[in-house]
């Protein structure tokens, strides 16, 4: 993290609602390779803590209620590392590079420190975050390798409204002088009382393809048609596209909405007990806790993103 970061700008300073902190500090029950930066917010309605690198958002809880996403308990915090939890952001590709699998999966936007462009207390219940992300940086890519991470250079913005539910809105800026291939998520992780129990609904008569199904290479795969409510009876991982505006996620009782506007697919993933065993920062003991209800534009819903063209896109998530 940008050593930026060991104070906050003066202009940001002034907001009451934030407070620098970091992952050592805030998560000693955690592992930690070094010391992220985090950024605390309270405000009458909320408090939630974001990580620099990635502008991810770890946690997030209502004055009034439970938490709206999940954190591993196993999370390791390394710097280039995503975080196990949260929402990180997958851009600017979804899942594996399309032509080089040597590329990290899900892009490098959630591996890299971010800018906090701007912060602002809305109000007593309301805080404002604009975050920036550019490729190339100027410094982290100064000395580009032969194979560059994207053909292509762009400028991202995540603005987070907290309050008592989180909106967010993803502006991505194709500042460079060729096109390239768009395509990313809101990689939500949400807390699932017992997974057995949790069900997706919103995705009624959709189409989905099985990423779980490792046996059938990406392009030969069939779709499939979504008929009723996702439910979790092992590894879940299905990419979902042209879905409606409204997903819901029911746990015990519990109900979740995570809304978009300009996100035509979705992502349920649940690893499962096999997968989770191999997955240091889950573990068999912690599957059982979460559901991924991530929204973005991935597969047919991606697109090219044109000299000088943005890619705007908006997510809510609340509970009922
Ligand atoms: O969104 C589902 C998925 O693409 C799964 O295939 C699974 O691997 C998951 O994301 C987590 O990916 P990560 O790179 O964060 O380990």
């Amino acid at each position: 993290m940008t050593a930026a970061f060991s104070t906050l700008p003066s202009h940001i300073a002034r907001c009451p609602q934030l407070q620098l902190s970091d992952s050592c500090s805030l998560y000693p029950d955690r592992q930690h390779a070094a010391a992220l930066s985090l950024l605390k917010v309270k405000n009458d309605r909320c408090e939630a803590v974001i990580s620099v690198q990635g502008a991810q958002l770890l946690s997030f809880q209502p004055a009034h209620g439970k938490p709206l996403l999940w954190l591993s308990p196993k999370a390791i915090f390394q710097p280039g590392k995503a975080i196990r939890g949260g929402i990180p952001l997958c851009l600017p590709w979804f899942g594996p590079h399309a032509d080089d699998p040597s590329k990290p999966q899900h892009g490098f936007a959630r591996n890299r420190d971010w800018t906090l462009l701007d912060a602002e207390a809305v109000d007593t219940g309301t805080t404002r975050l604009v975050w920036e992300l550019r490729y190339p940086d100027p410094v982290a890519d100064r000395s580009p390798p032969a194979d560059p991470l994207l053909a292509g250079a762009f400028r991202a913005q995540l603005v987070m409204v907290l309050s008592d539910r989180i909106d967010l809105e993803l502006e991505v800026e194709n500042t460079g002088n060729q096109a390239f291939p768009l395509s990313w998520a809101l990689h939500s992780y949400h807390p699932a009382a017992d997974i057995a129990a949790a069900a997706v609904s919103g995705l009624e008569e959709c189409e989905w393809w099985d990423n779980a199904d490792r046996a059938t290479p990406a392009g030969q795969k069939v779709k499939q048609l979504q008929s009723g409510a996702v439910a979790f009876n092992g590894e879940v991982d299905r990419v979902y596209i042209n879905v409606p505006a409204a997903q819901q996620l029911h746990c015990g009782g519990d109900t979740l909405t995570i809304r978009g506007k300009n996100c035509a697919s979705a992502v349920i993933w649940n690893p499962g007990a096999a997968l989770a065993t191999s997955m240091a920062d889950v573990g068999a003991e912690h599957y059982q806790e979460f559901v991924c209800v991530e929204r973005g534009n991935t597969a047919e819903n991606s697109c090219q993103l044109a000299p000088g063209e943005i890619h705007r896109a908006w997510l809510t998530i609340t509970r009922d």
